[in-house]
């Protein structure tokens, strides 16, 4: 297995050191193969948003896996996840599973393009949508111009056909649009960015991005693999009351499972196959597993909205590390950021509009706080540009715990003088 992961950011690559491999996991902590417990702050990177394996889960899949495992022919499950779905997003009529946030992005890009008639996809720089090759694309030079491959083995021809712009800067938006006039299929951004970091969407810049798009006749997808079902029950759109035409979604839907999904106007997702000409397929999309974990993950939700929990924990952590901060006298070489239980811990003075400005953050010294907290039994994302993660499952307790080391783990970092 290259660098012995099935993921890159597992690999621990962007902070140094060799991985610890979990063994376990409940509630808020996972386990490693030799017995040590972390508080996790990775938390899958997004499914548990209840903790990890909490009851409900585990007996939907017991359940379903005394019926089998996968059967390549219609279910009910799907059409119950499906209800689910489109009666919690506000934008989503009609919606299609498929087996990972990739699969999803890839399949509403290919839509956008049929039902427009055009190949121009728009991204925003550090926008993360899976690794599907119209989106391993760097920025080009100057703004809004031609993107240039960020992988080699994606062709620099399918990659010109991807214009990268700043997030939250609405003006490179209409530049886009001008500089392509009748091009431009779709614009995907992340609603609320989590993958180059937590960053917020400035106010009236979705805005912004809903006018562009259908002024310049293209479609809007709002990425919401991450931010779907976790910053709300409807996810970003219902937090900021933006309605895309398509949106993606995965990782809380199918509760850990493989799932995702991209849905949106009925109109659109018609033009699917088999209905409609636009192909896409998949032996384990709808996997019975996958479907029977998200409709209890989904119900769960829908039972006992975690959200005010969610918001009060993370405005909770998100105080004590203030705090910490302050009394070390480190508040302006750090940028904390935050959006309900998603918030990254920036080495670097703020703001944090967009890519520009987190680029700007001392890596080796988070790379220094991260080995000094993992010391502390504390397990946060192994990179940088990345989201921590909490969960309803992490209590006050666990908070204050993190605070603690906290407090250890910045002095330690920035007395190594790790510049
Ligand atoms: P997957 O193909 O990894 O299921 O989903 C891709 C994807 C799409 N859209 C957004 C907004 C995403 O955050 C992701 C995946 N997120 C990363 C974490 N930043 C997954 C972690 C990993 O790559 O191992």
């Amino acid at each position: 297995m290259p660098g012995g992961v099935s993921s890159p950011v597992r690999s621990f690559a962007s902070v140094g050191g060799e991985p610890f491999f979990v063994a376990s996991a409940r509630g808020a902590r996972v386990r490693d193969a030799d017995g040590r417990s972390y508080l996790d702050y990775v938390g899958s990177y997004g499914p548990h948003v209840f903790g990890h394996a909490p009851t409900f889960v585990r007996r939907a899949l017991d359940r379903a896996a005394r019926r089998g495992t996968s059967y390549g022919a219609p279910t009910e499950l799907e059409v119950r996840l499906a209800e689910r779905v489109t009666r919690m997003v506000p934008s989503v009529e009609m919606v299609r599973f498929v087996n990972s946030g990739t699969e999803a992005t890839m399949s509403a890009a290919r839509l956008a393009r049929a039902a427009t008639g055009r190949k121009r996809l728009v991204k925003v720089e550090g926008g993360y949508h899976g690794h599907g090759d119209s989106f391993l694309v760097a920025a080009g030079s100057g703004i809004a111009t031609l993107g240039i491959a960020g992988s080699p083995g994606v062709p620099d021809e399918l990659a010109a056909l991807t214009t990268v712009v700043p997030y939250n800067d609405a003006a490179a938006l209409d530049a886009a649009f001008a500089r392509f006039p009748g091009e431009i299929a779709a614009v995907i951004l992340e609603p609320l960015a989590a993958n180059m970091g937590v960053v917020l969407p400035a106010p009236g810049y979705l805005a912004a991005a809903r006018r562009a798009t259908e002024e310049g006749g293209a479609l809007l997808i709002f990425d919401e693999v991450i931010s779907g079902f976790r910053l709300a029950a409807g996810g970003a759109q219902e937090v900021w009351a933006i309605r895309p035409d398509l949106t993606t979604l995965g990782k809380i839907l199918g509760g850990g499972l493989p799932i995702g999904a991209y849905g949106g106007r009925r109109d659109l997702m018609e033009r699917m196959a088999p209905v409609g000409p636009v192909y896409q397929a998949g032996t384990l999309s709808g996997n019975p597993l996958a479907t029977s974990s998200g409709i209890a993950m989904l119900d769960e939700i829908r039972r006992r909205p975690p959200y005010a929990e969610l918001e009060r924990r993370g405005a909770l952590l998100e105080a004590l590390l203030r705090e910490v901060a302050a009394k070390l006298g480190v508040s302006e070489r750090l940028c904390l950021t935050r959006a309900g239980s998603l918030l990254t811990l920036f080495f670097a003075p703020g703001p944090m509009r967009h890519f520009a400005d987190v680029r700007r953050s001392d890596t080796r010294r988070y790379a220094a706080f991260f080995h000094a907290m993992r010391k502390r039994g504390v397990f946060l994302p192994p990179a940088q540009f990345e989201a921590w993660f909490l969960s309803a499952a992490h209590t006050d307790a666990d908070l204050r715990k993190t605070a603690r080391a906290a407090e250890e783990s910045l002095r330690e970092a920035f007395a190594a003088g790790a510049d």
